[in-house]
């Protein structure tokens, strides 16, 4: 198992042009569509003969002896051949662990929910061990009735289900300037995406009465960061969750134990975990994480506020740096795309480096403000190849490539960066992440 693939730590500036490619231009409407499907062909698996056969002395202990029995493992865990497959942090990014990022491994990941242990994590002050029997969530401010629920009271209102992804905004945010961190679960591990179970927050604001000059929120963290963040009402009515279960369970502590806010759609920040408080004002507060933080520095000096939707974007998955191609032939392209403005409409995929596209097949469910698996069928003959997606929404948004993205916001933003990403597959199976204009 690889671990951290960095080429540049973050002393040394990154270079724009580590593998010698030439950035070139995108080739707008240059595009021919090959036809989508590829037949696996014959040879494309290894041949199985007679003698492969299982025959008494090659019979492996597993058929031979008594597995282990019910309940050997009460809370159930993964295989011990899946024990690779876990969150993990670049050094540089973890001076102090409490104020840091764990990534997920999407290059083992399938379908569109992570599994609750390997959910991305972004904490400003640590994980708290809240006890739900003491926990309380104040609502208050611009209201009739001032309320205070209790988890039970929580948990007695009416509920909603919905799978969402929760991307934090610094997602790719190391690649700005040129590819720097080598493998999917670096360059864009800071995205997860889960089953949400919880009370609408338009309920609880009805029950309180929001006055008419109540027009934002709030939204406050328990943990020792206390992390706050203004909310608009309109979003706070529309589809936000006040949430505590995560894929069927109550919330892990690091996803926010035992209540969280899930805001469809926005940057990772908003989501604000261990919810306390919610106050209802006629202003923003510009508080610390929507002025100094999660801001976004343009070519003029000036800096954009409140750019909460996270825009389309989409990655693959396999191949990837951390995924190597042993054999020419066939192979399945698979990745991930995920619109905060609703539902993914079209995934493309260029093995020529954005020459030529081919619509790849949207696998499984596709959902507003929710991962969305994609593949397409491909022969590889075993030359280099540039492979990328792009991603189109329901609006008709496409991804840029990192050229478009950077013609508007220069070169001096962390955060929102959803380019096209590009793997360099090169002749021995193994991808590199490179940019190409
Ligand atoms: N109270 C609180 N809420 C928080 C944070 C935090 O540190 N404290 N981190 C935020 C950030 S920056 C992100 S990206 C998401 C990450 O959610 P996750 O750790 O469940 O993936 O939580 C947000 N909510
Ligand atoms: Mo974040």
């Amino acid at each position: 198992m690889k671990t951290n693939h960095k080429k540049n730590s973050a002393q040394t500036p990154p270079n724009t042009n580590t593998t010698g490619i030439a950035r070139r231009q995108f080739l707008v409407g240059g595009a021919s569509v090959a036809a989508a499907s590829v037949a696996m062909g014959a040879g494309a698996l290894p041949k199985a003969s007679a003698k492969d056969a299982i025959i008494p002395k090659e019979v492996p202990d597993w058929s031979r002896y008594l597995g282990e029995g019910v309940n050997s493992n009460p809370y159930g865990q993964p295989s011990d051949f899946e024990k690779g497959v876990v969150r993990r942090t670049v050094d540089w990014l973890t001076p102090t662990p409490e104020s840091s990022v764990s990534f997920a491994p999407l290059y083992r990941m399938h379908g569109i929910i992570t599994p609750n242990g390997l959910h991305f994590e972004r904490h400003h002050g640590g994980v708290p061990e809240i006890d739900p029997a003491e926990h309380v969530l104040l609502l208050h401010g611009f209201v009739d009735r001032p309320l205070k629920f209790s988890m039970r009271d929580l948990m007695r209102l009416p509920s909603v289900n919905r799978i969402h992804f929760v991307e934090c905004a610094a997602n790719t945010g190391m690649e700005w300037r040129g590819a720097q961190l080598n493998g999917v679960q670096y360059s864009h591990g800071m995205v997860s995406s889960s089953e949400w179970t919880g009370v609408k927050l338009s309920t609880l604001l009805k029950e309180a009465g929001v006055k008419d000059a109540g027009k934002w929120i709030l939204v406050e963290g328990a943990d020792a960061a206390g992390l706050s963040r203004s909310l608009p009402i309109k979003k706070a009515m529309d589809d936000c969750i006040v949430a505590y279960a995560q894929n069927g369970e109550m919330l892990r502590p690091e996803q926010g134990y035992p209540v969280r806010l899930i805001v469809p759609g926005w940057e990772g920040n908003i989501n604000v975990k261990w919810l306390r408080r919610l106050e209802i004002g006629d202003k923003p507060w510009h508080h610390r994480e929507e002025t100094s933080k999660y801001t976004d520095l343009m070519p003029s000096g000036k800096a954009r506020q409140f750019t909460w939707e996270m825009e389309a974007k989409s990655v693959i998955t396999s191949p990837c740096p951390e995924n190597q191609l042993m054999d020419k032939g066939y192979h399945t392209i698979s990745g991930l795309a995920w619109s905060g403005a609703g539902k993914i409409k079209r995934v493309d995929v260029s093995t020529d480096g954005g020459r030529n596209w081919q619509p790849a097949a949207l696998d499984g469910l596709v959902l507003p403000k929710s991962l969305t698996r994609f593949s397409l069928p491909w022969q590889w003959n075993g030359n280099p190849a540039l492979l990328q997606s792009r991603a189109m929404d329901e609006t008709g948004y496409v991804q840029p490539t990192i050229k478009q993205l950077r013609d508007v916001r220069g070169e001096w933003s962390i955060y929102h960066n959803n380019a096209i990403q590009t793997w360099h597959l090169k002749k021995d199976g193994v991808s590199e992440n490179v940019q190409v204009g």
